[in-house]
Parts: C-alpha cells; structure tokens; sequence
C-alpha cells in the first residue's frame, strides 16, 4: 500500500485538497522589492523600521482575496503572520511592532482567518523562527544565554497567540530556523504544545532538526520530520506528504514592481506534475502594498480556477499516477479504476499509443465533451484512436480512461530508463525481451 492510504484520517484534506495559496505580505511590501529588502538591501533597522511603522494599507479586504482564492480553485491558504523582519500581522502582546499598535490599527490575521474560513478554506500560516530585529537570536545560548532565553520565551509566547486567538488553524508553515537548531529552541516541546491547542493541525517540516544540509535543501527540511515535506521552488517526491511551494513570479515572495510572473500554463503544469507526483503544489502571491492582489496573479490564478472548474476532478483527491511513459504528452493521474492523462503537448497524432499498461481498459472520453474515444488494446499496449489534430482545451486538454481495476503497469513502466536492471536493456536491444 503507497504512503498514500496510511495517511492519518486527520490530514486526509490536506492530501486530497492538492492545490493552496501561500500569501507572502507584510511591511517588507512597501518597498515593492520583495519580503528579504531589509536584509537584501542591508538596511539600517531602524530607517526600515521608521517606515514599517507607518505602513497602511487602506485596500487591504480580506473578503476580496478569499473571493478570489474560491474562484481560483484553492482549498486552503496560509499568511505569513510574522516573517524574519520581525512585523507582526496580528494583535500580539510581545511586541508594540505590529498591525493593531501601529498605522493600521488593524488585527490582518483576524481579519484574513476569518475570512477564508467563512468560505470554506481551510486556514493556514506561516511562521518564521527568525526574527532580524533579535540579534540574540544569532548569538544563540552560547554566545548569550540571558538574551537566548528571552527570544525563546518571545517565540513561544506568539506560536501561543497564534495557536489560541484566531479559532481553528489546519496549517502551520514554520520558516528561518538558520542558524539555531531544534534542540536550541525546543521544536519538540513547542509542537506538542501547538498539538494540544490546535489536535487537527498539519506542520511542515520546517523545525530545525539536525541533518545533512543536502537533505534539508532539497525536502526544504529533514524528510523525516513534521507531517509534510516542503521542496520549495523544486518538485522532490517523497513517500510521506509533501508539498512544493512555488512563487508565480520568476523570484521573490514579497510584492516586487515589474516582476515577471509564470504563464498559467507554467503554473498549472507545475500543479499537475506535483500531483501526478503524490503531492502538493502551494502557489505564492505577495499582494501590494496597499493590500489589493497583482493583476497579474489574479488572471492567472483566475484562469486556471476556470480549468479547474471542468478537469479538477483529474487533481483534487487524486493519487500519483506516473504509470506508463506519456512523459511526452503530459501527466498522468489516478483515482481508483479511472486514470487521467493531462496534456501539455497536443501532438495532433490520430492514435496515442500507452506502452506497459498492466490492466484492461474500459473506455476513453474527453472530459469537457464527454466525447467517448474509440480503444484497442493488445497486451500491454493500449491505443487512443480518432484524436482530433487541434486540441479541444486552450490550456491542458485531458482524457479519462476508465479501467476493470486499479490501473497498473509492468516492472519496465514502474523502473524509469537509467534505474532498474540493466539486463533488460540488453534483452530489448536484442529483441529478446522475456
Ligand atoms: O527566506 C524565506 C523566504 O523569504 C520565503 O519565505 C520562503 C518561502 O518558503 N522561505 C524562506 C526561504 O526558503
């Protein structure tokens, strides 16, 4: 059985909801080149400071971004509450630096859970461990023990806020443990202690065990711990859930002027190659400093919510299906005896060819149309006959095939070319395949 069916019942939504928005906003998206300026740009703390102060953003309507979040086919969100410039989004009692004390006079993470709540969403955020306004935090309980103590009683004392003054929460993305670690900061404790509050919650892997650095590059964190893996900017399968945090610009997660941004088609064939992978895909925006989305992130986010309306059936809830290689075409996905097959690529051939199909076929119809497609199978190869030379879908066309079982495939489908026993190379190229 695939990691699949031992996910806990608990988690269970964050598994089949397939597709999140992350929300990178705070003070930083004054600036409008990014969430990492201060740092980035090596900025006096207190000029930033000055000005992240006086930040308003009038615009900011919660109800506007969860109407857009719905419409674009995400089933959960999460806000960054505090990122490592230390502003804090909510009414907290460690720190006068945030929204309700200062300009805003505004508590953003009751207005933003309440919000995605109301529709629906499930409710997410983000947390960063680190905070660049806390030099202690880099001395460490070396270099200053006292000053140690005092940032690991600020960091516990606002996960408390944040896990008992918003309702419930579902998803916590922790960030920024660099350079401590968990023992330092007492991850394990903290987690039970979120755990008791919030018993249904999901935590990323993000919490500062000590591992080899090419592990937590590539998972985002260890793989081994928290409830789900986090490859960011990466696609990294896993046999646990996983999750790959994309921006839907070229670079940054804070609002930056004149970023470019991925095409629909770039975002949505990231989404689908996560799926088709076993995991999941959450999609960044950073909104504007005056608290309304891009343009530019809502056509597309709106855009592919539109496809989502006629094919999420292919994603919301589906399994891996990367079974047989129409790695050509596009992606594969399975939900019980139905497999989906994606297209990124409309070659205009008449007939599809599926190699290493182990299991019978049924049928084939466009999804969209409905229109049934003419099969034939013979062994392990099954054909798709009278496809039409245009595709029937402007973004990613896909066709349902229906199976007497759970599809499967043969041990050369499941061994991808440079795995496997090389043996079977040889008898291919021999034509003497057993
Ligand atoms: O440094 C942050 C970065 O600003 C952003 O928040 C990403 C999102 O996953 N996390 C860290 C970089 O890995």
């Amino acid at each position: 059985m695939s990691f699949y069916m031992k996910v806990p019942e608990k988690f269970r939504w964050f598994r089949d909801a397939k597709y999140g928005v992350f929300i990178h906003w705070g003070a930083y998206s004054l600036f409008e080149r990014g969430e990492q300026v201060l740092f980035r740009e090596h900025m006096d703390q207190r000029e930033y400071e000055e000005k992240a102060r006086a930040w308003n953003p009038a615009k900011f309507d919660a109800d506007e971004w969860a109407d857009v979040f719905v419409r674009s086919g995400f089933k959960y969100a999460c806000l960054t509450t505090r990122h490592h410039d230390g502003y804090c989004l909510w009414d907290t009692k460690t720190t006068d630096y945030n929204s309700v004390c200062q300009a805003p006079r505004r508590d953003f993470v009751a207005e933003y859970t309440q919000a995605i709540r109301k529709r629906g969403l499930k409710v997410g955020l983000y947390y960063s461990w680190c905070d660049w306004r806390k030099p202690e935090y880099y001395e460490g309980p070396e270099g200053n023990p006292q000053g140690w103590e005092c940032v690991k009683t600020y960091i516990r004392r606002q996960i408390n806020e944040l896990m008992t003054q918003y309702g419930k929460i579902d998803y916590l993305f922790f960030d920024g443990t660099w350079p401590r670690y968990a023992d330092e900061i007492g991850t394990v404790e903290i987690v039970e202690e979120i755990r008791k509050l919030q018993p249904g919650i999901i935590i990323n892997n993000r919490l500062g065990y000590r591992g080899n650095q090419e592990e937590i590059d590539k998972f985002g964190g260890l793989s081994d711990e928290g409830d789900f893996g986090t490859p960011e900017q990466n696609v990294f399968p896993q046999d646990k859930l996983w999750e790959s945090c994309q921006t839907a610009t070229w670079r940054w997660w804070g609002y930056t002027k004149n970023e470019r941004y991925k095409s629909s088609a770039e975002i949505l064939k990231l989404l689908c190659e996560c799926v088709s992978k076993g995991g999941n895909m959450i999609l960044n925006v950073g909104p504007k400093p005056d608290g309304t989305l891009p343009d530019e992130f809502v056509s597309r986010s709106l855009r592919i919510g539109k496809w989502l309306d006629t094919y999420g059936e292919a994603v919301y809830g589906a399994e891996d299906g990367d079974l047989t290689e129409f790695a050509t075409c596009g992606y594969q996905t399975i939900k019980g005896s139905t497999m989906y097959l994606i297209f990124n690529i409309w070659n205009g051939c008449s007939t599809l060819r599926l190699p290493d199909m182990a299991s019978e076929a049924v049928s084939a119809q466009f999804m969209g149309s409905g229109k049934e497609l003419p099969i034939e199978q013979k062994g392990n190869v099954l054909w798709i006959r009278e496809l039409p030379k245009e595709p029937q879908e402007e973004l990613f066309p896909v066709i349902k095939l229906e199976f007497k079982e759970k599809p499967r495939t043969t041990v050369w489908g499941a061994q991808r070319q440079w795995q496997g026993d090389p043996q079977r190379f040889a008898d291919w190229a021999r034509g003497q395949e057993k």
